[in-house]
């Protein structure tokens, strides 16, 4: 029997974008996703969440479902373009309205509010002048913060600054698979990851001085993952090497406060621009870590190369379900927190996000029976056991996602929810994983 502490939390996530619909809706301004979206060829079938799962009208009856499926915190994120339409200046109280009801609908159902400052939507005003390539973007990230420290924490005690910093940086500015969707040269690049370091950085600084009464901050952390092909001391050790090295430029940057010679001497020229007050910035303590984990590669310890590690490449079989990205791994779960708890030790390791997209079918019965899904959590959250077994510190785990919603670049055509959205009616169908996810966490078992 596989079973969890009775306090482990147990969450479920969604972003803004992703989960609201009515974008531009009561003064916000326009995103640098809506742009993207707005592209013709950039997004599957050129979806634009403009209605989407309409969270935004919804919230009330998500926070009842929520509720009925055992959920104990939602992590979710502001649309900072609703609360300053241009990324600077005036408030838009109608924004600030709307994070209040969903704060208020949560609280009065015991469902504790877990705020994710920025997940990927950036206003387009900020990347008109450059998006993450310019420190203002960071800068004004700061004074977003503010507001955010000074109107919510009297009722939100966790904050996530940014989610996912490789995802709205490195594969934004060098990439096409996500909004701005640019090839840029590489130090641009570099420079737009560092600056969404420092928007880390400065979130944490505004959310420590300006919150009213005390509150846990933390990031939702995309780490490349690790995972060693043989569990034995030499090839841990390796992985753990790995972790750190491959990490440089954003999760061991945070958690050390300074580039990794490696990491300088492979860039070179390249390197970003940056001071000592940015890196004392950019490590300002967390009290949580939170891990976004679905893959990883895996590692062998290799004394003929100068790290002293080999990272396998996927074989051709390796298998995946829907996400091309998504190589099953769930050792991930154990191995993931394992490492970053014992390269730099913290209170609190949370997983924020784990999933899979699947291919749903909504059966004649009004059901969806994703076995796949379920299989793919209880191979993943038996990891989670298993590293909590171990002693390391991980206290929760939040499901991506709690609903189907716009996946990016792929649009509405992958689901990743344990809740069926009904894109034409709005109707929300708990799918036969989310009866599996309300059995354990009602009774801490993995059923
Ligand atoms: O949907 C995304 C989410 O926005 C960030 N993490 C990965 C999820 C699945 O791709």
């Amino acid at each position: 029997m596989i079973r969890f502490p009775k306090d482990f939390l147990w969450g479920a996530a969604t972003a803004s974008f992703q989960v609201e619909g009515y974008v531009t809706a009561d003064g916000a301004g326009d995103t640098n996703w809506l742009t993207y979206c707005r592209e013709p060829g950039r997004v599957v079938n050129d979806d634009i969440p403009l209605v989407g799962a309409s969270q935004y009208t919804k919230y009330a009856e998500d926070v009842q479902l929520m509720k009925s499926l055992g959920i104990q915190a939602y992590r979710f994120s502001t649309a900072w373009s609703r609360i300053q339409p241009t990324g600077r200046g005036t408030v838009n109280a109608k924004g600030l309205d709307y994070y209040d009801r969903l704060v208020d609908e949560l609280l009065a159902n015991g469902i504790e509010p877990w705020m994710t400052l920025f997940h990927w939507d950036l206003p387009q005003a900020l990347e008109d002048i450059g998006g993450w390539r310019n420190k203002e973007t960071p800068k004004a990230f700061g004074e977003f913060a503010k507001i955010i420290a000074e109107h919510f924490s009297d009722r939100v005690k966790h904050f996530f600054t940014v989610n996912e910093i490789s995802c709205f940086t490195r594969i934004a500015y060098g990439g096409l698979s996500k909004a701005p969707g640019l090839l840029l040269p590489r130090k641009e690049v570099n420079q737009a990851v560092h600056n969404g370091c420092l928007a880390h950085g400065y979130a944490a600084q505004a959310l420590r001085a300006y919150c009213k009464s005390p509150v846990k901050i933390g990031l939702a952390d995309n780490s490349a993952a690790f995972v060693p092909a043989l569990e034995t001391p030499e090839h841990i050790a390796a992985t753990k090497r790995a972790f750190r090295i491959e990490n440089a430029d954003i999760t061991t940057l945070i958690r050390e406060g300074n580039y990794l010679p490696e990491y300088l001497e492979a860039e070179g020229e390249n390197r970003p621009n940056y001071d000592d007050a940015e890196l004392a910035a950019i490590a300002t303590p967390i009290d949580f870590h939170g891990l976004n984990c679905y893959s990883a590669s895996e590692v062998l310890a290799d004394d003929s190369s100068p790290r002293g590690y080999r990272i396998l490449p996927k074989p051709a079989s390796a298998p995946r379900l829907v996400a091309n990205w998504l190589y099953l791994e769930p050792r991930v779960l154990y191995w993931a927190p394992r490492l970053v708890s014992e390269l730099w030790p913290v209170p609190e390791i949370y997983i924020t996000e784990n999933g899979c997209a699947c291919k749903d079918h909504l059966e004649r019965d009004g059901h969806v029976y994703d076995t796949d899904r379920i299989e793919f959590l209880r191979a993943y959250l038996a990891q989670a056991a298993r590293a909590v077994e171990d002693g390391v510190p991980l206290k929760g785990y939040f499901l991506w996602s709690l609903l189907d919603n716009f996946e990016w670049a792929q649009g509405f055509s992958q689901r990743f929810g344990m809740v069926y959205v009904n894109y034409q009616t709005l109707e929300r169908i708990p799918k036969l994983s989310a009866h599996f996810y309300h059995q354990l966490n009602s009774t801490g078992v993995l059923p």
